[in-house]
């Protein structure tokens, strides 16, 4: 395992242990030595996909607003810092780094402030992260997707410092942008939040990061300072974190209550029922994003994301063939993205339908969009996703 792969910690190994140290893959992935996944080489092809519409194509504006990743150009296990995709809700607040605090407020025992240096001088914990949009779709080819190696300090570690008092039951994250919203009929000034339970809040994994690969955290991606939940979608990855208030009452917001809210029918206690939920922890999901040619010899390949279960499994199709077995990048962890590449030998010329499936160690297999329950939200989708290429 290459040491850049690795979640480093300084004094919090034991706390990391339990959460990081099992491996990222079951046995039966099978850890593929000289896995390679790269920059197109001297006389390889981009095979191109038949489905991606004619918008797709026009290079997504970047990299200071609101853009999605080209999936096709996936070429390295890291996403460069300004191809990461970006969404923002509110604008981009522009912070001092000497005047920046990060306040702990409410049902806690000490209040607490901090300001970038003195949360950098606590100890820090590195680790790979990947994560989606919540609202991530086969309509941006699933551009609203990145994989990065960020540093902070452990949240866990503040709320043991601040001391969470008896009967708190949710930590709220406000970042510093700020919008006028109209609620009914009312002008509010609001700013970005997301809300955890304790329990999810206390997941040693979570962090309050302030770099990424390696760099401070760019303006676009949450300067100085954003949280980061691995395993969940992005929404709640609040940036420009500036409070972390502790309550007794369920945190409301656009964020957690109308927007990044799944409506779909499920049968809830044998009766069938619309349900809504918060958009939360990632679905078992993967897609294919690439198909290159070299010498005759065809590839596929694609990612994998979820929630940090381990993967037993990431398989391709081709048209009505069986399920063939891909091999995943052993340089991937528990919370990173996961690239596959499987080998199509034979290729004929011609239009094909090519997807992918994943199956956790739990026995989660990917769904097709039919085996899914109904759904009228556009947040949530990991359903396979078939493309066409032609040969
Ligand atoms: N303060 C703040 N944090 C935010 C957002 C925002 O608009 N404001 N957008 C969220 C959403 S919806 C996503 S998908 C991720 C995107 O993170 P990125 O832009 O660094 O990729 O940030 C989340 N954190
Ligand atoms: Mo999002």
């Amino acid at each position: 395992m290459n040491q850049d792969d690795k979640p480093t910690d300084s004094a919090r190994r034991n706390i990391l242990k339990g959460a990081l140290g099992t491996g990222a893959l079951a046995a039966g992935a099978a850890s593929v030595p000289g896995f390679i996944f790269p920059a197109l080489a001297q006389g390889e092809q981009l095979v191109p996909f038949t489905d991606v519409p004619d918008t797709f194509n026009a290079r997504p504006a970047r990299p200071n607003s609101t853009h999605w990743l080209d999936t096709r150009e996936i070429t390295t296990h890291f996403t460069d810092n300004d191809d990461f995709y970006i969404v923002q809700h509110y604008g981009q607040p522009e912070i001092d780094n000497e005047t920046y605090k990060l306040k702990v407020t409410g049902m806690v025992d000490n209040e607490l402030e901090f300001s970038l240096s003195e949360l950098m001088a606590r100890d820090n914990i590195e680790q790979q992260v990947g994560f989606e949009c919540g609202g991530n779709s086969r309509g941006l080819f699933q551009g609203l997707i990145g994989n990065a190696r960020w540093r902070g300090v452990s949240l866990a570690s503040i709320l043991e410092e601040a001391g969470i008092q008896d009967g708190a039951k949710e930590i709220v994250f406000f970042g510093s942008d700020v919008q006028t919203e109209t609620i009914r009929e009312t002008e509010v000034d609001k700013a970005f939040a997301r809300s955890l339970s304790i329990d999810d809040a206390m997941r040693p994994e979570n962090m309050l990061a302030f770099e990424m690969n390696g760099e401070p955290l760019p303006l676009y991606h949450g300067k100085p300072v954003r949280a980061l939940i691995p395993g969940w979608y992005g929404v709640s990855n609040v940036k420009w974190l500036n409070q972390i208030h502790i309550q007794d009452t369920r945190y409301m917001g656009r964020f957690m209550g109308r927007d990044y809210v799944t409506l779909k029918k499920e049968s809830i206690g044998g009766i069938e029922r619309w349900v809504e939920n918060s958009v939360t922890t990632i679905n078992l999901k993967s897609s294919i994003v690439r198909v290159t040619e070299m010498g005759g010899q065809h590839t596929i390949q694609g990612f994998v994301l979820n929630d940090g279960t381990s993967i037993e499994s990431i398989e391709v199709k081709v048209d009505d063939g069986p399920w063939e077995r891909a091999e995943i990048n052993p340089r991937s962890t528990k919370y990173s993205w996961k690239l596959f590449r499987y080998d199509w030998n034979n290729a004929t010329p011609g239009e094909h339908t090519v997807v992918s499936r994943v199956t956790d160690v739990d026995g989660n297999v990917q769904a097709t969009t039919e085996e899914l329950p109904d759904k009228v939200s556009r947040w949530e989708n990991y359903a396979q996703f078939p493309r066409t290429v032609r040969i």
